[in-house]
């Protein structure tokens, strides 16, 4: 340990939106990085690292493990208040902020760990073809619900300062069905991650991590 954070990822990953944390609060870290979450399934390192064998996994300077993207974004957001990546628990925004960071986590993200492989729940071409066009309606269930519960309160979700929210909505919302997808689902947020897409202090680590190449809209 070098006194920084660890961080266990793979490119176009949740690990992405962490790595976004990490680079705005300036804190020093250092990533282990798989080829992509697909060689983090198979990896035995992975699994000694974090027994659910996923990314992102973050050891903290204390040397504690962290798993669970938002709760990793959050305990960031927290741990750094100067950087102002979340409302303060006393914030009358702390219970929006809570909600929607559990409703990225919950409703949306899990439905990936069958979505990407929908082997894991079914056998067949045929079944496996039903979960992925259903998955995709509940995404986009999801996103119109939000669309509807949520009027951005500035430039971001929670105001003109970016928050960890805003940078887990940018990258979730970058999976299948993609991003016409979501600004189909939920016009009213398009501006929002369009606008974590354009912060210029992540310039450089979208085109390292999650590159807007040719046609990423979808
Ligand atoms: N609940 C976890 C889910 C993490 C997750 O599903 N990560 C994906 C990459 S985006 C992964 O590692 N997938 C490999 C697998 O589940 O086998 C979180 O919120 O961090």
């Amino acid at each position: 340990m070098d006194g920084g954070y660890v961080l266990y990822g793979a490119p176009g990953s949740g690990s992405v939106a962490v790595e976004a944390a990490l680079t705005l609060i300036g804190a020093p870290w250092r990533l282990e990085d798989a080829k992509s979450w697909k060689d983090v399934t198979d990896s035995d390192e992975m699994a000694r690292v974090n027994p659910m064998r996923q990314v992102p996994a973050l050891i903290l300077p204390s040397g504690d493990l962290m798993t669970e993207s938002a709760a990793i974004l959050t305990w960031l957001a927290d741990s750094h208040p100067g950087a102002g990546l979340a409302p303060a628990i006393d914030s009358s925004l702390r219970p929006r902020f809570l909600r929607w960071m559990s409703f990225i986590s919950a409703q949306i993200y899990s439905l990936y760990w069958v979505r990407d492989v929908p082997s894991r729940l079914a056998s067949g071409a045929q079944s496996e073809a039903v979960i992925k066009d259903r998955t995709a309606q509940r995404i986009a269930d999801c996103y119109r619900t939000m669309d509807a519960q949520v009027a951005p309160a500035g430039r971001f979700l929670l105001g003109d300062e970016v928050s960890v929210l805003d940078l887990y909505l940018t990258v979730v919302s970058r999976w299948g069905p993609r991003r016409k997808g979501f600004y189909a689902a939920a016009p009213g947020l398009a501006e929002v991650v369009r606008a974590v897409d354009a912060e210029p202090r992540l310039a450089a680590l979208w085109a390292e991590r999650f590159p807007f190449s040719e046609g990423w809209e979808g």
